[in-house]
């Protein structure tokens, strides 16, 4: 998962790109980028960290220019190096960057065909690279020395006819504009807005409303699947449907977990689904157990609490805020392994002893996924003295790769693979397990907005609604994914050992 945003304005941007990637930090932490343009020249600094540590007032300084895009980094499949750090530059035609969230799942045979047929080269694993590369390819083929729209658009066309998998792209033209698109499925979210100024009207487009709400720009609407839109450096802005076959299908991760409450997503309110996911998820324990004993709810904070709180309301018993989070602890220690994980836990987390003594808690997550988290907290409740512990996730179980950009573990690490709901029940040391039913996690969401067609809930259902992958991509997933394979990249990026594709 990866945070983009991009900017036409009448003055510097950089300030404002800075401000908005903050914003969008928690969509990743890995690394972050700028990229400016002041007339036909780029003013770029990306490196590996947070916004705050990539960016010194130095820095900030250089990135003049009223045109930018900026970017950051949660990886997916590819390797964490800082040489695949965004934005992304490929010089020709025109200079183009690009900034993208999401996953191809056809990389691989577009690295190919960019080798063999488009005579293009690709220095790094990442899918982005690719991206731009077939971009600007495109372009290359149909542009003339002064830039249309339509030309534009045709590009994107092309992008949608050879790229399958999720995309949500901003990409910048040196002394053009910015172009930002999403995929046919509309999988990741990006949204757009404008704001007025003494100057003119401001553009921007980004990941996240937040970002547009917290910078002073008003939200016009998502960028719809398949669509584009381009906001010329004068500031004239056209759009344009570029994909013949659109199926409205945005990713359900994104209200579990992914984004933050206060954005709106398609036209979903982030915070609404989840306090619905606590209504349904009371309603199921009310079902199944209708004389339980629960004292208190008690959610594993941050994301689950807006979903806990009408639980609570539901269930008819307190809610309590049992586990205290320590707010200054990032990822960027956190090194893969099972060891450092469950030290990270217990690092992160801590229990207000009063709420757990010889109480029947429910706690609340907003998924399972390796289950990491959940055994320790389990452990921990009980250790503060917990009669009952019982544990309930907002999100059905996690049992299927995701393949659209989320940063997951191999299939074969999360808990639920190849176990059953009670089995999983044993393995965290609860009394009872209750997961979110899928037809109720969706109906959180649907029907806010009528175009929504449906939600993509591949990692809970297998259903991967762009097809165009076999078992051997899911093997190459798995492959990336394990914590084996992800130590052994982090030690050939501490030797400093660049990984050059062999196209021989
Ligand atoms: C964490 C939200 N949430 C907690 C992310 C942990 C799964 N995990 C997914 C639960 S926060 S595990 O609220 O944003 O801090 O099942 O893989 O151990």
């Amino acid at each position: 998962m990866c945070g983009i945003v991009g900017m036409v304005g009448r003055s510097d941007v950089g300030f404002d790109l800075y401000d908005a990637l903050t914003v969008l930090q928690h969509r990743g932490q890995d690394a972050a980028g700028i990229v400016t343009c002041e007339g036909d020249q780029l003013h770029l600094r990306k490196s590996n960290g947070l916004v705050r540590d990539v960016f010194r007032q130095d820095h900030m300084n250089q990135l003049k220019g009223n045109m930018g895009i900026a970017h950051v980094r949660y990886p997916t499949a590819g390797s964490s190096s800082s040489a695949e750090a965004q934005p992304m530059y490929v010089n020709s035609p025109y200079g183009i960057c690009l900034a993208h969230n999401g996953n191809l799942t056809n990389d691989e045979d577009l690295n190919e065909d960019l080798f063999r047929t488009d005579r293009r080269h690709i220095n790094t694993s990442s899918d982005s690279e690719v991206l731009l590369n077939v971009f600007a390819h495109e372009l290359q083929r149909i542009a003339g020395l002064r830039l249309a729209p339509e030309e534009v658009f045709e590009a994107v066309r092309r992008v949608h006819e050879r790229a399958i998998g999720a995309y949500a792209v901003v990409i910048m033209i040196i002394g053009y504009g910015i172009v930002a698109f999403r995929d046919p499925h509309g999988i990741r979210p990006i949204c757009f807005g404008k704001r007025s100024t003494a100057q003119g009207d401001d553009y921007m487009v980004a990941s996240e409303s937040v970002a547009l709400d917290v910078l002073g720009f008003d939200l016009a609407r998502d960028i719809l699947p398949g669509e584009a839109i381009y906001i010329q450096t004068n500031g004239t802005v056209h759009t344009r449907q570029c994909a013949p076959d659109t199926v409205y299908s945005p990713c359900i991760f994104e209200h579990v977990y992914l984004a933050r409450p206060d954005s709106v997503i398609d036209g979903i309110s982030v915070y609404k689904a989840r306090l619905k996911m606590g209504e349904k998820l009371a309603d199921k324990i009310l079902r199944l157990y209708p004389d339980h004993d629960i004292d208190v709810v008690i959610p594993i904070p941050d994301t689950s609490c807006t979903a806990a709180l009408p639980m609570a309301h539901r269930l008819g018993v307190k809610y309590r805020e049992g586990l205290v989070k320590n707010r200054y602890i990032g990822r960027t220690f956190i090194m893969p392994g099972q060891e450092e994980r469950r030290k990270s836990v217990r690092r992160k987390l801590n229990t207000v002893e009063l709420e757990f003594k010889d109480k029947n808690v429910l706690l609340v997550d907003d998924s399972i996924v390796r289950g990491t988290t959940s055994r320790q907290i389990v452990q921990m409740a009980r250790e503060a003295g917990a009669n009952k512990v019982y544990l309930a996730s907002a999100a059905p179980p996690v049992r299927y790769p995701n393949v659209y950009g989320i940063d997951m573990p191999a299939a074969c690490e999360f808990i639920a693979h190849n176990l059953e709901e009670h089995e999983i029940a044993d393995a965290l040391g609860v009394d009872w397990l209750v997961y979110q039913d899928l037809e109720d996690l969706k109906s959180c969401a649907i029907g806010i907005n009528q175009q929504v067609e449906r939600f993509d809930c591949s990692v809970f259902d297998g259903d991967y609604v762009t097809g165009g992958f076999d078992e051997d991509y899911f093997l190459r997933v798995e492959s990336l994914r394990s914590d084996e394979a992800k130590q052994s990249r982090a030690r050939m990026e501490d030797l400093g050992t660049v990984d050059l594709h062999n196209k021989a």
